[in-house]
């Protein structure tokens, strides 16, 4: 049985969830809570390895392949960190989680939904997000934002609008799970925005 809560950011490209899951966490930590923070693809060494080949490397990748490499990295991500935390009672912070694959995969590239959640399922076993924080942002906003462009998120504003869909789909359909804020506000607001939804308060 897990003590802590898990809760993950999402969203497109540029939308913000580096910034305000670190900042989030912050807040948390402020509050008293042990947080581990968690990034995705990666958080393990073999993760890590992972994740080059997924987002550094040019070697095609096929839609499959991409969306079992990432369940992999997630799958070790699940048992070498994010168990273990929320059973010592941490919070888990993670930037991206099973639901970017939902929304990337599954809808980007068009695996759909549930088979990508199916190939998910088997590594994580009873560790899924208690909590998603959606933040929202138009995707030419988003790609503006960007720092640094890798293998996917170089996939253009077409791909990014599928993702996107994908995402307020994912919202619609567990509204208790998400909470969905408006991430071209000014940061302060956003950041407001996402503790309310996480403790019910504003600080
Ligand atoms: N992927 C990932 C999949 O396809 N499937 C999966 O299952 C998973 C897990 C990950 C890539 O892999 C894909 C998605 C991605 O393409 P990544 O390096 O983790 O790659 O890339 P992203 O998560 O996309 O990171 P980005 O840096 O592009 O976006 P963020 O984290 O949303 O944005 P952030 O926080 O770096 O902010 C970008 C800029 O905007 C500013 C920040 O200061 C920063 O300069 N900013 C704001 N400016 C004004 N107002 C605000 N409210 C702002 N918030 C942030």
């Amino acid at each position: 049985m897990t003590t802590g809560r898990y809760v993950t950011f999402e969203g497109i490209e540029g939308a913000g969830k580096s910034t305000v899951a670190a900042l989030a966490a912050e807040r948390l930590r402020d509050v008293g809570m042990s947080v581990v923070e968690v990034r995705e693809p990666g958080g393990t060494t073999a993760g890590e390895q992972i994740r080059s080949v997924l987002l550094d490397g040019d070697a095609h990748l096929e839609g499959w392949t991409e969306a079992l490499l990432f369940a992999a990295a997630r799958a070790q991500l699940a048992a070498e960190v994010i168990k273990p935390a929320l059973m010592s009672g941490s919070w888990v912070v993670g930037d991206r989680s099973v639901y970017s694959s939902l929304a990337y995969q599954g809808g980007g590239r068009r695996l759909g939904i549930e088979a990508v959640e199916a190939i998910n399922r088997q590594g994580l076993g009873d560790v899924w997000p208690d909590h998603v924080v959606l933040l929202r942002i138009d995707a030419s906003t988003g790609l503006d934002r960007q720092d640094v462009e890798d293998r996917i998120g170089s996939e253009g504003a077409e791909f990014q609008s599928h993702v996107a869909e994908a995402f307020d789909l994912l919202a619609k359909l567990e509204p208790d799970r998400f909470t969905t804020v408006e991430a071209s506000l000014p940061l302060d607001h956003v950041l407001d925005e996402v503790m309310r939804g996480l403790l019910g308060v504003s600080r």
